[in-house]
């Protein structure tokens, strides 16, 4: 846990957060400022900065944070179809350095991103 990361704080439960799903590795939750009528983050308990931060020994774990995202869009009803992101560092447009998947559904999208 890195003390100066709110989402490490909403793993331990200090903030507080609207979670969709959890297991050992990962937890899932409501963005707080949400960009699509669906949008969950999935993050891994353990603190990963960002995906450029990611190594080898993190290979499963980011697997299964692929396949967690893909549950929680099933549960979320996103049948049609739902966007993944992972925003790394500045130009990424990463605001919070602890590695998430934003699962963005409930309406069709454009490319290329903004
Ligand atoms: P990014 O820009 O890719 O680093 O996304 C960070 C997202 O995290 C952004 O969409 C807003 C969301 N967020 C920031 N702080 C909080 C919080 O305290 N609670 C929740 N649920 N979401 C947060």
């Amino acid at each position: 846990m890195a003390a100066d990361c709110i989402f490490c704080r909403i793993v331990a439960g200090t903030i507080p957060a609207t979670k969709v799903f959890e297991d050992e590795q990962s937890l899932a939750f409501r963005d707080l400022h949400p960009a699509t009528p669906v949008h969950v983050l999935v993050i891994p308990k353990e603190h990963i900065a960002s995906t450029a931060h990611a190594v080898e020994s993190h290979a499963s774990l980011l697997g299964h944070l692929m396949l967690v995202a893909a549950k929680v869009a099933e549960q979320e009803g996103l049948a049609k179809g739902f966007r993944l992101v992972a925003n790394t560092g500045a130009d990424g447009g990463q605001t919070v350095d602890h590695l998430h998947l934003h699962v963005l559904g409930g309406r069709s999208m454009t490319w290329p991103p903004g």
